[in-house]
């Protein structure tokens, strides 16, 4: 018997509207993503018609305003979509994530309305799609640091500099990109955001770039030579652009979480699955206090990762800052998912390290989780400076 009703404005219970797209996505996942993931393996690239049932679905609007074309269901909607999405090959949450947590978020969030109103519309259905330039080769983790030049001339602003492992910039028709327009200012008001057609002159889209793992989701150099972008595709304020980019990050580091949780949690299920059928000594392994042990573990890192992405998206939609829980997500979930994957491959044992069980993809796919969108050592510098503020 419960000792009092639940406290009003605490609930753990999803929303029914988010429960339902919660059971889509996992349909649309083990109908239409899951056969593909040997294709993925093999050629490194997500299908045409997997894309196309992906903007069917309506996934590449999801987390943006219906005011704009976009589903309207919010961060925390978007969180649950990208959890269940993160069950298939990581490739297909970063893609998305690529357009949705990324690369349009930065005009969705600062960009002016008419510039919304143009673009967001295509944006939303996945008919267009977006990506997100601040990487550089010598601006990584210092991303106050970039190169890349922003001049005005006359009704343009001439772009110069290269952008290095640009998620999906083989796939994108727009780029938000960030270049300096003030080199005394630096990170406070001489870096600006701009909404960047890539099928124009002066730009070149470099050779896909040779990775460990997330076959299907693909990363190169965006080149700008005097490519032109007129001055009404600044995003937000001149200046303000580093600020957008920490911003939109903050999204891109919940939703990262997310795509953890679910693809951490479907191990979970395949070592559950594998415990209770491997006999060994006469029984299943699951009888076994140490599998035992590690599948606590495993349960108890997700419930945790699952509960802080929750938390940090609630406190997004409520407009509030989030900055903190999306550094304190980012860094939980991404060692949650490398810790989950190591000890899901242990429970499978050799069969585990055999490329057919799929877990040794998750194993390669995981590693980069503790190192993009900001790496694990940003993600506590972030946490320790708010301690300390
Ligand atoms: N929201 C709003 N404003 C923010 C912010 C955020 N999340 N983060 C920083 N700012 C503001 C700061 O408040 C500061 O402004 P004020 O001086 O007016 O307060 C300004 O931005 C500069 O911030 P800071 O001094 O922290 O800048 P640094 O150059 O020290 O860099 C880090 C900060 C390291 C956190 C940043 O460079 C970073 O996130 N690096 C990782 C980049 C990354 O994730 N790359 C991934 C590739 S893109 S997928």
């Amino acid at each position: 018997m419960a000792l009092a009703p639940p406290v009003d404005g605490l609930n753990f219970e999803l929303p029914e509207d988010l429960k339902l797209l919660k059971r889509s996505i996992r349909e649309f996942v083990e109908k239409e993503l899951w056969p593909l993931t040997d294709h993925l393996e093999q050629h490194d690239e997500i299908p045409k018609s997997a894309l196309d049932k992906m903007r069917a679905m309506g996934l590449f609007g999801l987390p943006f305003s219906e005011e704009f074309g976009g589903a309207g269901i919010g961060e925390l909607g978007y969180c649950v979509a990208l959890e269940e999405l993160g069950r298939a090959n990581s490739a297909f949450s970063n893609v998305l994530g690529a357009h949705c947590s990324i690369g349009v978020m930065a005009l969705y969030l600062d960009g002016g309305d008419a510039l919304k109103k143009r673009y967001m519309p295509v944006l939303c259905t996945g008919e267009k799609l977006g990506c997100f330039a601040l990487s550089e080769p010598a601006a990584g983790s210092d991303a106050a640091n970039i190169q890349t030049a922003a001049r005005l001339g006359g009704e343009s602003y001439v772009l110069n500099g290269v952008k290095h492992f640009i998620t999906s910039g083989d796939l994108a028709d727009y780029a938000t990109v960030f270049a300096v327009t003030d080199k005394s200012l630096g990170a406070r008001g001489g870096i600006t955001a701009f909404w960047v057609d890539l099928n124009q002159p002066g730009v070149t889209r470099g050779k896909n770039d040779a990775k460990m793992g997330l076959y299907g989701s693909h990363t190169c150099e965006l080149i700008f030579q005097d490519a032109k972008v007129p001055v009404d595709h600044v995003i937000g304020k001149v200046g303000m652009g580093f600020i957008t980019a920490m911003k939109t990050l903050d999204m891109g580091r919940l939703s990262l979480g997310a795509g953890c949780v679910g693809g951490s949690q479907i191990l979970l299920e395949k070592a559950i699955a594998h415990a209770k059928e491997r006999v060994q000594f006469g029984k299943p392994i699951a009888k076994q206090q140490a599998v035992q042990f590690m599948l606590a573990d495993i349960a108890t890192e997700i419930h945790a990762a699952r509960n802080m992405v929750y938390h940090g998206a609630w406190k997004a939609d409520r407009g509030e800052r989030f900055s903190l829980e999306a550094a304190m997500v980012k860094r939980y979930c991404s060692d949650m998912a490398i810790f989950v994957v190591d000890r899901v491959l242990q429970i499978h044992g050799g069969m585990g390290f055999m490329k057919e069980t799929g877990i040794e993809r998750a194993y390669r796919d995981a590693r980069i989780l503790a190192i993009y969108e900001g790496t694990n050592e940003i993600q506590r510098m972030i946490i320790a400076e708010e301690l300390l503020k």
